[in-house]
This record gives C-alpha cells, sequence and structure tokens, in this order.
C-alpha cells in the first residue's frame, strides 16, 4: 500500500473538514450497510439485542466509531502510535478479523459518497481510500 503524500493528507483534512458535520449520520449508515451487506459481522456484535437500522446500540456505535476516525485524522502523521490502543482493543479483546476494517472502511467510503456527491471527487476519494486503508493496517499493528 503507497503511503499517503502531503497531498493526500491535505485533501483528507479539507474533507474530514466538511464529512465531520455529519460523522453520526455516516458512521450509523456505514455501519448498517456493514451488517447488512456482510452479515457474518453481526457475531461480533452479538451482545446487543437489536442490530437494526436506527437501534439505539447502531446509532450509538456509529458515533463510537466515527470518533475513532476523527481522531485517526488529528493522527494521520503517526497513524500506528496513535492508534496503538484501539489495535490491542481489536486485536486482543474484541478479536475483530482484520479483514473486516476494510468491509468497514468501503461502507464508510460508500455513504460519503452518497452524502456528499460533490465533494466526493475522484481526488478525494483516492486520499480517503488511502486513509482509511492506512487506519485498517495501523488497527492491524497489534495482529502482527
Ligand atoms: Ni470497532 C469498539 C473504532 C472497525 C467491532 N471500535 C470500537 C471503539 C472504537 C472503534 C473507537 C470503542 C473503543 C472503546 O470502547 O474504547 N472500529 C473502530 C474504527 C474502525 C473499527 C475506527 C475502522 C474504521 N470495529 C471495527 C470492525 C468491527 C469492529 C470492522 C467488527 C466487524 N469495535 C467493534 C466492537 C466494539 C468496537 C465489537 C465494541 C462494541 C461494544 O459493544 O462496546
Amino acid at each position: 500500500m503507497t503511503s499517503l503524500t502531503a497531498k493526500d493528507k491535505d485533501a483528507v483534512k479539507a474533507f474530514w473538514g466538511k464529512a465531520a458535520t455529519k460523522a453520526d449520520d455516516i458512521g450509523h449508515d456505514a455501519l448498517c450497510r456493514m451488517l447488512a451487506v456482510y452479515p457474518q459481522t453481526k457475531t461480533y456484535f452479538s451482545h446487543w439485542k437489536d442490530l437494526r437500522p436506527g437501534a439505539a446500540p447502531v446509532k450509538r456505535h456509529g458515533m463510537v466509531v466515527m470518533k475513532g476516525v476523527a481522531e485517526a485524522v488529528s493522527k494521520i502523521d503517526n497513524l500506528t502510535a496513535g492508534l496503538l490502543t484501539l489495535s490491542e482493543l481489536h486485536a486482543f479483546t474484541l478479536r475483530v478479523d482484520p479483514a473486516n476494517f476494510k468491509i468497514l472502511s468501503h461502507n464508510i467510503l460508500v455513504v460519503m459518497a452518497i452524502l456528499f456527491p460533490n465533494d466526493f471527487t475522484p481526488e478525494v476519494h483516492v486520499a480517503m481510500d488511502k486513509f482509511l486503508a492506512a487506519l485498517a493496517l495501523a488497527l492491524s499493528e497489534k495482529y502482527r
């Protein structure tokens, strides 16, 4: 995976400035899509009583995930160090298969494209795709 260029980082920060205004919606919709399109991911949330779109745990977790994304944007220059605790949580406590990070990232991109059709240009798309791939790599760090 080619690392993030300065141009990518600027594009991510500029786009995130807009996307952050709808972070909760992005998180909720991306999570709903992940659970619907990749039902195997439901196994990680079996402790939630209700997994349907609009259910409280899904909405809340959508916010939580996007707070993690916001933190990653603020630590874009050193994602591995910045997300170490989060990686340990996902690797050791939650035992999330790292393949799922790509799946959630894909759904986050889909929702961003839907909510920000004009801002989500091909240049922003490639920068966000590379950023979310770097985020997934940083979260997978503790698996090695
Ligand atoms: Ni993830 C908890 C961020 C991908 C399953 N996840 C969190 C928390 C953050 C977070 C933040 C809360 C940590 C805490 O309580 O301190 N998760 C992220 C980010 C990504 C991600 C930024 C990738 C973009 N998580 C995934 C994926 C899965 C996943 C792909 C499973 C398919 N995460 C979980 C589960 C929890 C969780 C399960 C605990 C939920 C709960 O009920 O507390």
